[in-house]
């Protein structure tokens, strides 16, 4: 289905709400207000998003710690984020745990797992799932370039081809994996170039263009549901911040950075829906007003909230 003009823009709506939270948030990283470590998607916006918003409310994302913007479009409200970049009491992980580590079943999203790509074989086991239960349904799991180059992505891709399961695969290749550059990852030109060595669809993607990934993941999404197996999707950006907000990443060649500046996938976006007749400054004002005041009451309503108490080290620590 073509993305109806209201689509459009509510993919750069939410593009914009996951640069304010992580803006915000990096503030106040930056004043010792949050508890962990910070791992933000800026310049990236463009996947998670685009990811999500081709799929389904009752599909499943098992998604890694940058996708901001897919937790969003699942639902997840930016009180929530704070409250458990803060470590509260009502978090996600009752101060368990930070980050975007938000596992909520209820809205398909399997909890974020730091052993990475951890969550390939789970999503892929959420996909054979879905399989044997004859369900129309489909898993998709994000990871980076650098976690494509383990064992657990072999094994879990292979399963997913030789069974296949309905799971979307969304390589999020942001040139780099902490301070290592691609070409001491992995041999190959690109990590699409995998996909015909398992016997499944790949395809590379612009991953600054909301709506190219969510072209890519919508097609993948509807062959996985008609029982056409995994499709790899590789998606070309750039981080654009430090690995986590203690890395200056000063190993980043100035030139790399400015030529994805260039390329920031909001800007891209916002001007074609200008383009197109659908957004001008108007507009943008009132946006950023609405998200300004959305992102400066979550944060004032997650700082309210408890902290965790000592007993509670021993709460939700195992299934009843
Ligand atoms: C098995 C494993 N090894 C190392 C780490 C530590 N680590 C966390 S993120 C990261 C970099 C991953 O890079 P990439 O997959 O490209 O994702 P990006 O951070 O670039 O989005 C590393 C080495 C880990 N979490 N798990
Ligand atoms: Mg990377």
């Amino acid at each position: 289905m073509p993305l109806t003009p209201d689509d459009r823009r509510q993919l750069y709506r939410f593009m914009c709400l996951s640069r304010a939270v992580e803006d915000a948030a990096w503030a106040l990283a930056g004043q010792g207000r949050l508890v962990g470590r910070l791992y933000t998607s800026h310049g990236q916006e463009a996947i998670p998003v685009g990811a999500a918003y081709a799929l389904r409310p009752d599909d499943v994302i098992a998604p890694m710690y940058r996708d901001m913007g897919m937790h969003l479009v699942r639902g997840v409200a930016p009180v929530e984020v704070f409250a458990q970049y803060m470590g509260k009491r009502g978090s996600s992980n009752a101060g368990k745990d930070s980050g975007l580590h938000i596992g909520d079943m209820a809205r398909g999203i399997v909890g974020m797992i730091s052993v990475l790509p951890d969550s390939l074989p789970v999503a892929v086991g959420v996909a054979l799932a879905f399989k044997l239960r004859r369900e129309p349904r489909v898993a998709l799991t994000s990871f980076g370039e650098g976690a494509a180059s383990t064992g657990a992505f072999h094994e879990a891709v292979n399963m997913a081809a030789v069974m296949k399961v309905p799971v979307v695969l969304v390589c999020e290749n942001n040139g780099w994996a902490l301070s290592t550059p691609p070409e001491r990852e992995f041999a190959t030109a690109a990590i699409v170039d995998r996909a015909p060595a398992y016997g499944i669809p790949g395809v590379q993607v612009d991953g600054n263009d909301v709506e190219a990934v969510h072209a890519a993941v919508a097609e993948a999404a509807a062959r996985a549901r008609a029982g056409g197996g995994p499709t790899l999707i590789e998606c070309l950006t750039m981080r654009m911040r430090g690995h986590s907000i203690i890395d200056p990443a000063d190993y980043v060649p100035r030139a790399q950075l400015d030529a994805w500046a260039a390329r920031d996938p909001l800007a891209g976006q916002r001007e074609r829906l200008a383009a197109a007749g659908l957004w001008d400054d108007a507009r943008e004002a009132a946006l950023q007003a609405e998200l300004r005041a959305e992102v400066d009451a979550a944060v004032h309503a997650a700082e309210a909230m408890e902290d965790p108490l000592p007993g509670d080290v021993h709460t939700g620590v195992f299934a009843a």
